[in-house]
């Protein structure tokens, strides 16, 4: 049975890195698909879809449109449950441990339950963890909740450890779309030593060599979003 998290430790395994590109619907112009899809770099292994705010049924459209022309991976990355959508291929379920939101740790993730129910998604636990980026994120925003300083390496290690025992297949480190600056790699290190499972890094990372930074301390797959929102931009809503 195909399974998209096995692939991800298949990369892992053989040290070969992950680059995901997220797809904010808002900001996409579902028309532009295929723009996008030739812009991107060639070496994206995965596109992620989502955002802090999303209106109704915009994921869903965008992830269709993107499903037609596409055999990337298609990964939802919710900043809410209302964005769940079975046209996708993964789940990324996501509990904010940086935060001690009650809603972003458990209440978000039982009210997705209902879409849920007969999904063929598949759904893989993620510990997400907000570090700060030097300017305010949108999630922090969202959340009502502190990212965690970069000069708090053993806590920001504690948590992802924390994250691996709750249960979590992959470790998200986010510094916040448009981060002012992405997350030093010495955390990054840091982190993917203690927890062996798969790393995420994302936020501000704009530049090849900001991309390498995190690959080379340890990330598994990063993640790019602003620097390639302005391929395409939607009609003006
Ligand atoms: C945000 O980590 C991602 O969730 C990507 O951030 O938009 O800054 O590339 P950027």
């Amino acid at each position: 049975e195909k399974s998209f998290y096995k692939d991800i430790l298949k990369f892992v395994a053989s040290g070969e890195k992950m680059l995901s590109i997220l797809i904010d619907p808002d900001k996409f112009a579902n028309t532009e698909v295929e723009t996008f899809l030739g812009r991107i770099p060639k070496h994206t292994t995965h596109l992620f879809i989502g955002g802090s705010t999303v209106a109704n049924g915009d994921t869903e459209e965008t992830v269709r449109a993107l499903k037609q022309k596409t055999d990337l991976p298609l990964f939802l990355f919710p900043g809410d449950y209302s964005q769940i959508t079975s046209f996708a291929d993964v789940l990324l379920f996501l509990t904010l441990l940086s935060g001690r939101n009650a809603e972003y740790l458990i209440g978000q993730q039982v009210k997705s339950i209902a879409k849920l129910k007969n999904t063929s998604l598949e759904i893989i636990p993620t510990g997400y963890i907000l570090i700060d980026g030097g300017n305010s994120s949108s999630v922090s925003k969202v959340t009502a909740t502190d990212p965690i300083l970069q000069t708090e390496v053993e806590t920001i290690v504690n948590t992802a450890l924390a994250g691996k025992y709750m249960g979590s297949k992959l470790i998200y480190l986010e510094a916040g779309s448009g981060a002012k600056f992405p997350i030093n790699p010495e955390i990054i290190s840091k982190v993917k030593e203690a927890i062996e499972i798969p790393l995420i890094v994302g936020g501000g990372i704009k530049t090849e060599s900001q991309k390498q930074a995190a690959f080379q301390a340890g990330a598994d797959m990063v993640v790019m979003g602003t620097i390639f929102e302005s391929i395409i931009s939607p009609p003006s809503k």
